[in-house]
């Protein structure tokens, strides 16, 4: 090597070495930010100037206490953000020889120390001016801690990161049919029975009749978490910066509660209601103690009350039922879930509480004192905002993370979507609402529904980076998006998880969408006319009359807009008119199988031609044996010969256990 060369390599080195943090590598993203040259270094003696007290206490106990000495020459100075948009909001100074943190709340500081951290190397902390404050209010992530039950310690590790990319809600689903997690005192058969069940795993409870069991018996799984845990974990939380929204289901997935307390159903037999009464009063009683119990534990102003997916079977010929109907005046049974909801916001507001539960609790007479969170369509975030609700969106298409983040061949069993890291990302909340209204939602949340997920390792898997996608638009917004960009800093950021033992998914070894779905495809059937002799799903019309010869395929999701959804007997049958006499020599179809959603391959394919439309010849005919295995998968039928024709009717017939058929693309070759 020459003496230039090496000269030049060793200042390339030094430069490498002392070059500033990157800026790009800040997750979420700041409003604004200039990076600077140079560090303050963290390894001096510092002299501290606290303008604002308290507020900046926690920080400065974290960060400064052991250094402070007050002949230091370089300055840390805490003062107060006049006009902050936010409580959250705060400006940072960062120079060689000062720092200025200035925020209007302890809120605000601990916001400003989050993005020190992600500043700090060796060396110390990045020079840089940031001004911020948060895109939403509410920036959440829910744990479903029934379906498998994590440790405290998993929660507040999941606490840890949180803090770490801005989070300020940890919604913990507390309790479902698959096992009661909180301690309350006043029911004991709530912790020492419905909490305890046959199967570690949620599929094992399944396959075991969804049985509960006392605990200590034998073959008994589960567990709960003590007051004393939960109270410990809301202040583990609070000193980071997150709140913890407890959830207590009602009046649906509650199988668990109506077979320790039978006497809450209609029917009052254990082991065969989903649902509360709500036409006695005992229910209301017994929501209430719980609820008494919950708000002492958690001070959170939020108090989740689920209110999902309640099947109300038993309420439409329950005699209690129907004098409760009589009373309210009301002739359907769903009034009788308003009513319960409805008074259980009531409550909670003369506790000084707000009510929050999914969706469907719309539907009540509420006080516009509730928080609605949005799990299925935006028009029902339209409806609760003009009911004066508050809206935090968190639909199943961006933010469930229970679905597949890669290709579902290399990933463990989920269950069967498609949300890939920059799926979440590129989600707009509210972007098919008028302005007006999109500017009034409150926030967003990722959830971890686990009933696929029984281990920390795969729930962190499931969640991140995903989660760092959200948390980006959570408190960056998304006026400026671009996710090559984003993608960059959540690479580092991945690394930087491995580094703290967390165990996020390989982004950088992505696969990605199914190939065939990126290629459009050439056959001679794209563009023909379809006539279907037996229509298709009203939910599932993908692009309706052209989705199955328009060259593109389905993806690795049911619900991605291409596949096409038919039900019923002989429910697939549809009929192509190339518009001429043509030469065949294949017809190919394909489908998917997805267990969870009832999804099976077919149990019968069909092919036949015509030249004039009316006389068919059948040229395929084959029976398959149907099977839920496996999980996830698809497969082209396909029928090869040689024949002249212009019309070409392709049927199949769903699985011997029924299910739906999902079909993409008829390819004629
Ligand atoms: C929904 C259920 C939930 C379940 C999840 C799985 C809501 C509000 N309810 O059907 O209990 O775990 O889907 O994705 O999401």
């Amino acid at each position: 090597m020459t003496k230039k060369s090496n000269y030049l390599l060793s200042l390339f080195g030094a430069l490498l070495l002392s070059s500033p943090i990157q800026a790009q590598n800040l997750l979420p993203k700041p409003q604004q930010v200039t990076m600077g040259k140079g560090v303050f270094k963290t390894s001096d003696g510092v002299k501290v100037e606290n303008q604002v007290g308290a507020d900046a206490e926690n920080v400065y106990t974290k960060a400064w206490n052991a250094k402070v000495n007050d002949a230091a020459k370089r300055v840390v100075k805490f003062t107060k953000l006049a006009n902050a948009s936010s409580p959250e909001a705060y400006k940072l100074h960062v120079a060689p020889d000062a720092i200025e943190i200035s925020a209007a709340s302890s809120e605000g500081f601990l916001r400003a120390w989050q993005t020190m951290e992600q500043l700090t190397t060796k060396k110390g902390i990045a020079c840089c001016d940031i001004v911020d404050a948060p895109a939403y209010k509410w920036r959440g992530l829910m744990l479903d801690v029934s379906r498998h039950f994590f440790p405290i310690s998993f929660l507040k590790k999941q606490i840890d990161v949180m803090s770490e990319y801005k989070f300020n809600r940890l919604h913990i689903h507390l309790t479902d049919a698959a096992g009661w997690r909180i301690e309350i005192k006043r029911y004991p058969r709530l912790n020492n029975f419905a909490a305890w069940r046959s199967g570690k795993l949620w599929k094992d409870w399944n396959a075991n009749g969804n049985k509960y069991l006392e605990q200590g018996s034998e073959g008994a799984e589960g567990g709960y978490y003590t007051q004393d845990e939960l109270r410990d974990l809301v202040k583990y939380a609070a000193e980071r910066g997150i709140t913890i929204v407890p959830e207590i289901e009602m009046p649906g997935h509650s199988e668990e509660v109506l077979t320790a307390y039978p006497e809450l159903s209609c029917t009052h037999e254990p082991y065969k209601q989903a649902d509360f009464c709500p036409g006695n009063i005992g229910t209301y009683d017994f929501l209430e103690n719980v609820l008494k119990e919950v708000m002492d534990i958690f001070p959170s102003h939020y108090i989740h009350v689920g209110g999902d997916e309640a099947a109300k079977k038993s309420w439409g010929s329950c005699a209690l039922c129907q004098k409760k109907m009589k009373e309210l005046g009301i002739d359907n049974v769903d009034g009788l879930q308003a009513h319960l909801i409805s008074h259980m916001g009531k409550f909670l507001n003369e506790h000084g509480r707000q009510l929050v539960g999914w969706d469907e609790v719309i539907a009540g007479n509420l006080s516009k004192n509730t928080t609605v969170m949005v799990w299925r369509g935006t028009e029902l975030a339209h409806e609760a905002i003009k009911h004066g609700y508050d809206v935090v969106m968190s639909p199943g298409a961006y933010c469930y993370f229970d679905m597949y983040q890669d290709a579902p061949g290399t990933q463990p069993v989920a269950n069967g979507g498609f949300i890939p890291t920059e799926k979440v990302y590129s989600y707009v909340p509210g972007s098919d609402l008028p302005e007006a209204e999109r500017n009034m939602i409150t926030g967003v949340q990722a959830n971890l529904w686990t009933e696929h997920i029984p281990t920390p390792e795969y729930a962190e898997y499931m969640l991140y980076p995903r989660a760092l996608a959200l948390a980006e638009i959570g408190w960056n917004g998304t006026k400026t998006k671009n996710y090559p960009e984003f993608k960059t800093r959540a690479l580092a950021q991945v690394e930087h998880l491995k580094a703290e033992g967390v165990n996020p998914f390989e982004l950088k070894k992505e696969i990605g969408e199914r190939k065939e779905k990126m290629m459009p495809v050439q056959h001679k059937a794209v563009g023909a006319k379809v006539t279907y002799n037996h229509a298709y799903n009203r939910y599932y019309p993908a692009a309706g009359e052209q989705t199955l010869v328009d060259g593109n395929m389905g993806g690795w999701a049911h619900g991605d807009g291409r596949w096409q959804g038919f039900i019923g007997k002989d429910c697939f049958d549809v009929t192509i008119d190339l518009g001429n006499s043509t030469k065949i020599s294949s017809v190919g179809t394909d489908f998917m199988q997805s267990s969870g959603p009832e999804i099976f391959y077919p149990s019968q394919y069909t092919v036949s031609v015509s030249e004039d439309g009316k006389n068919f010849t059948q040229v395929f005919d084959k029976k398959y044996e149907s099977s839920k295995e496996p999980i996830l998968n698809f497969k082209t039928l396909t029928w090869k010969g040689n024949k002249t024709a212009r019309y070409i009717r392709v049927q199949a017939k769903p699985s011997s256990f029924g299910g739906w058929l999902f079909v993409d693309e008829i390819i004629v070759k």
